[in-house]
């Protein structure tokens, strides 16, 4: 499980979420190590400047590098090697359930947080991935490093209550979730499907299958190509394909 360590000049933007929900409880037990870091701990002049004009002109600032530079050193001093340098920015290759899986097998996590138009790319010397969450532009990467951290997390044993369920969760399998319903069994004319309330496991089994097939099959294809489907979902996947084309 990797300690992480999450460097912002906006601190309470990751203490807030992560003090709520199944991640709170995991940082409040000692089951997760987060330490946030104030990058303006880092600097060394007065004003505690994080930024600076851009070379060659421009609009906006740039993050400075030495401040960070500082921080990492400190953080590899404190943690020991290796340290995994995690930058977000737009240019990154796309996160995925893939890459949480396997940075969640790594020792320790860093991810660096940009604001302004970014990093002076001289700091990458020091990352080890640059990644990005999604194609969509956002003030800062505060945001894209709580989503890791989120995902990475739930790959840590014990933060999840049920361990089998985050191996076979939708996007480890490739599959989308099938739709869930709880009481009342019926509101307005709006009912829950009669083989929810059946009590024959194997039927609902099978039901809860062909449904995530259904969705999937129509809200997200493209994700079938990489699916692990067991038998009785790839006999499901061809009927239903035989019913459409
Ligand atoms: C980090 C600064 C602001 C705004 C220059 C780089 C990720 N999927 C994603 N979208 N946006 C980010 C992201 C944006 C960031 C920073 C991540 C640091 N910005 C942008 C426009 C111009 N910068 C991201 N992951």
């Amino acid at each position: 499980m990797p300690t992480f360590d999450i460097v912002t000049i906006f601190p309470a933007m990751i203490e807030q979420p992560l003090a709520a929900g199944i991640l709170g409880r995991a940082v409040a037990s000692g089951l997760l190590d987060v330490k946030v870091r104030d990058l303006r701990d880092f600097t060394t002049d007065r004003h505690r400047v994080v930024d600076d004009v851009p070379y060659g002109g421009g609009p906006g600032m740039v993050l400075k590098p030495d401040p960070i530079f500082r921080a990492l050193d400190a953080i590899e001093a404190e943690r020991g090697a290796p340290l995994t340098v995690v930058l977000t920015s737009p240019q990154g290759r796309r996160f995925t359930q893939g890459e949480a899986q396997r940075l969640s097998g790594l020792q320790h996590l860093v991810l660096l947080c940009g604001r302004y138009e970014g990093f002076d790319d001289r700091v990458r010397e020091r990352v080890s991935d640059e990644v990005s969450i999604g194609d969509y532009v956002l003030t800062g990467g505060e945001l894209p490093a709580l989503v890791i951290l989120d995902a990475v997390a739930r790959f840590v044993p014990g933060v999840v209550g049920d361990e089998q369920s985050v191996v076979e969760d939708s996007f480890s399998r490739g599959l989308l979730d099938f739709p869930q319903f709880t009481r009342p069994a019926e509101i307005g004319d709006l009912r829950v499907p009669d083989v929810l309330l059946s009590g024959n496991h194997a039927e609902i089994r099978r039901w809860r299958k062909r449904a995530a097939l259904v969705r999937t099959l129509e809200r997200r294809p493209d994700l079938l190509t990489d699916a692990s489907l067991d038998e009785e979902e790839q006999e499901i996947l061809k009927e239903l394909r035989h019913g459409r084309d």
